[in-house]
């Protein structure tokens, strides 16, 4: 039986890696971003790798419309999603609360939260008429604990904790399983997003210690959905070795 799976933010880091991985396990993909030109080389990449097909779905999570219009384009075929994995996200600036930008609080107040919930609410009906599903919100160690500086990207990744036990306390009754899962820092583009372009900057983050790569996390999200049906992982954190939580990193 084939299955279906929808990854936001498929451009990049986690939801490249697990774009590649559940292909490489016979899914059919559904990947999503703003970047055409990255959507449509992952796609041959893919096509040429593994005998699955590829749906692209290019948007911005935080269009609500575009987000929408976006799901409802899908051909009934693809519509029959099994696994939603509900990654795009970011961070953008890193400064005291009382120095924040606006525009940097707006792009991941409208990413993080409500990117994730134009997304979900456009899925969660076609999962309810299945009876069936598996959704997957990436959070965060920082929607575990707050973080110097890391405020209103900390306060996102809560959001994201309270909206996954949301729902899998409302999806009870649906049979649809909810997964967070939350890693500490793994080296993607996602700190080159954060310092705005920064390079240099970016690498800083992960000197003196081994963080995790993509495809760490990716293998752990493909893992919680390789258990049988009446198992759910609820809620899973996820660090390299060297780190303990948001405060604690081993760097030599
Ligand atoms: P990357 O920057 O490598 O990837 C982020 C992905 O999100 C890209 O594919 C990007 O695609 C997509 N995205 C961002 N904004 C939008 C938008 N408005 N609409 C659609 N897609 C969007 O970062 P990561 O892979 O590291 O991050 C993935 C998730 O993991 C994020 O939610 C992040 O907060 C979280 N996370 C990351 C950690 C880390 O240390 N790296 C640790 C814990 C959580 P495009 O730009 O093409 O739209
Ligand atoms: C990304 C990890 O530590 O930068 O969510 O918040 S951290």
């Amino acid at each position: 039986m084939e299955k279906i799976v929808l990854i936001t933010g498929a451009t990049s880091g986690f939801g490249k890696s697990a774009a590649k991985l559940f292909a490489k396990n016979g899914y059919n993909i559904i990947i999503t971003g703003r970047r055409n030109d990255r959507l449509v080389a992952l796609e041959n990449k893919l096509i040429d790798l593994y005998d699955i097909r590829v749906f692209l779905l290019c948007f911005d999570v935080r269009d609500q419309q575009a987000t929408t219009e976006a799901i409802a384009s899908l051909p009934e075929n693809w519509k029959k999603i099994d696994v939603l994995v509900n990654n795009a996200g970011l961070a953008s600036g890193l400064s005291k609360i009382q120095d924040g930008d606006f525009d940097d609080w707006n792009k991941m107040i409208d990413t993080n939260i409500k990117g994730l919930l134009n997304v979900s609410r456009n899925i969660m009906p076609l999962m309810i008429a299945r009876k069936k599903g598996h959704i997957i919100n990436i959070g965060s160690t920082a929607g575990k604990e707050v973080y110097l500086n890391g405020n209103v990207y900390c306060a996102t990744k809560h959001a994201v904790d309270a909206i996954s036990k949301s729902m899998r306390i409302d999806l009870l009754e649906h049979g649809i399983k909810v997964t967070q899962i939350c890693p500490g820092a793994a080296e993607t583009e996602f700190s080159e997003v954060r310092f705005h372009g920064d390079k240099t900057k970016a690498k800083e983050v992960y000197k003196g210690f081994q963080p995790m790569s993509s495809s760490d996390v990716a293998s752990v999200i493909y893992y919680v959905t390789t258990l049988p049906e009446h198992l759910c992982i609820n809620d899973l954190v996820l660090t390299s070795l060297a780190q303990a939580n948001s405060y604690y990193i081993d760097r030599k």
